[in-house]
């Protein structure tokens, strides 16, 4: 029986939680990046094998990269972007000679990954990191004052805003700005406030057709490379998953992700399923989009959060909240024996908890949040495996019929 491949992400030799104490969690594969080279430089042989012999040292593999960034001026096509297309396809022909076939990134304008409050108190008093929709627009509208910032949004959500901004102190202020601007771990980029502006200025007349037509240029250029070196390369969807501060976002929907498969078939042209960013939109319903792009699904992030109706949430527990853990995690299992392959997936963040809240901790990737997270999935996992009620979705889609009926012989 195949079983998902448990990883976590390192942040390499700086990261506080260490290779030991991935290894200690239960995990066999690590998830990491070099992320000391400038984006959009080559990654050449000899780093990657260097990290590569570091990963192993601690008795695991180097299983996925995340992220393997690309460059601005691809997304925007400004002048002189081929050559980053090129240092791109270079970096994925390099991986491959040093044995890692499954590269992560994403095509999210500006911004990585967004959350407004990193310290938000769960009841149980670990910290959980949450984003309010109103605090990202009155950081538009009083910080950032973007030019025809208010065209983009509700009168409702003018006020929700205005509100909000009045009840906040300049220390708040302050915080909000950075959120917004310094980048989280891993989101390779962070701004002053003038960079930031500037950063998007060059998205100006960019909306979300062209952005989706960069991006398939970008796919027809790298998915042929990735496919004479056996790379997966997978797809983060939007986090959040729709437009910020008037920027478009284009890998937010099924419709979104058919259309990019539409264009690039290769089943190397994959997805990373996160359930946390996916799982932020009501109309996405995760188990099913699991079930249609269970071949192309080659990294999984799994998360759970909580929304409310007007594009708030925060990060629950990782089998709490919106997200229906066992019956996505019951399409993947039955995904997997029907590939026959393990897909590598790792507990997506963690609260702040226990010891760690003692600590500094890189946001979302404390270790005991995650500890917790992924010995979670995977009992759940395990259970799922052992009663066999994967096997109904099997039958359900009708693709295991020959098994139903050895098994009722
Ligand atoms: C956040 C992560 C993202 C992700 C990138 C992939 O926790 O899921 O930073 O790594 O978007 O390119």
């Amino acid at each position: 029986m195949y079983q998902m491949q448990q990883t976590m992400r390192w942040y390499g030799p700086n990261d506080p939680v260490g290779l030991w104490d991935i290894r200690q969690a239960g995990c066999t594969g690590v998830v990491t990046a070099l992320h000391h080279i400038p984006n959009g430089e080559t990654w050449s042989i000899e780093e990657i094998m260097k990290r590569k012999a570091e990963v192993e040292s601690a008795g695991m593999i180097w299983s996925v990269v995340e992220s393997l960034p690309v460059h601005e001026s691809i997304k925007t096509q400004a002048n002189g972007f081929d050559k980053y297309i090129e240092n791109y396809k270079a970096t994925i022909r390099n991986l491959s000679a040093c044995g890692i076939y499954t590269i992560t990134y994403n095509f999210m304008p500006v911004m990585d990954w967004t959350r407004t409050n990193l310290t938000y108190e769960m009841p149980d008093r670990s910290l959980a990191l949450s984003f309010v929709k109103a605090e990202v627009i009155a950081f538009d509208l009083f910080i950032l004052k973007r030019k025809n910032a208010a065209l983009d949004y509700t009168n409702e959500e003018i006020e929700r805003a205005a509100t909000r901004f009045k009840n906040m102190n300049d220390a708040d202020k302050t915080l909000l700005q950075q959120n917004m601007i310094k980048g989280l771990p891993g989101s390779e980029e962070s701004f002053t406030i003038a960079q930031f502006q500037q950063a998007i200025d060059s998205y100006d007349g960019l909306d979300a057709e062209k952005l989706r037509a960069h991006l398939i240029y970008f796919l027809e250029a790298i998915i042929p490379v990735a496919d004479e070196c056996q790379v997966k390369m997978v797809i983060h969807p939007d986090d959040p998953p729709y437009p910020l501060l008037g920027l478009p976002r284009v890998v937010s929907t099924v419709n979104d992700i058919e259309q990019l498969i539409e264009a690039v078939p290769s089943l190397n042209n994959g997805l990373c399923f996160c359930t946390g960013s996916f799982g932020v939109r009501v109309d996405n319903d995760l188990p099913k989009m699991v079930k249609q792009f269970r071949n192309r699904i080659h990294f999984i992030h799994l998360r759970s959060t909580k929304r409310n109706d007007v594009g708030d949430f925060y990060e629950d527990n990782h089998l709490e909240g919106d997200v229906d853990m066992y019956a996505v995690v019951k399409e993947i299992v039955a995904a997997m024996q029907e590939r026959k392959i393990s897909i590598p997936m790792r507990p997506d963040h963690g609260h702040q908890m226990l010891d760690d809240l003692k600590k500094q901790t890189n946001p979302g990737y404390s270790a005991i949040g995650r500890l917790r997270g992924l010995a979670e999935l995977r009992g759940l996992e395990l259970g799922i495996l052992k009663t066999g009620v994967y096997l109904q979705n099997y039958n359900k889609n009708g693709y295991c019929i020959f098994l139903e009926i050895l098994l009722m012989l």
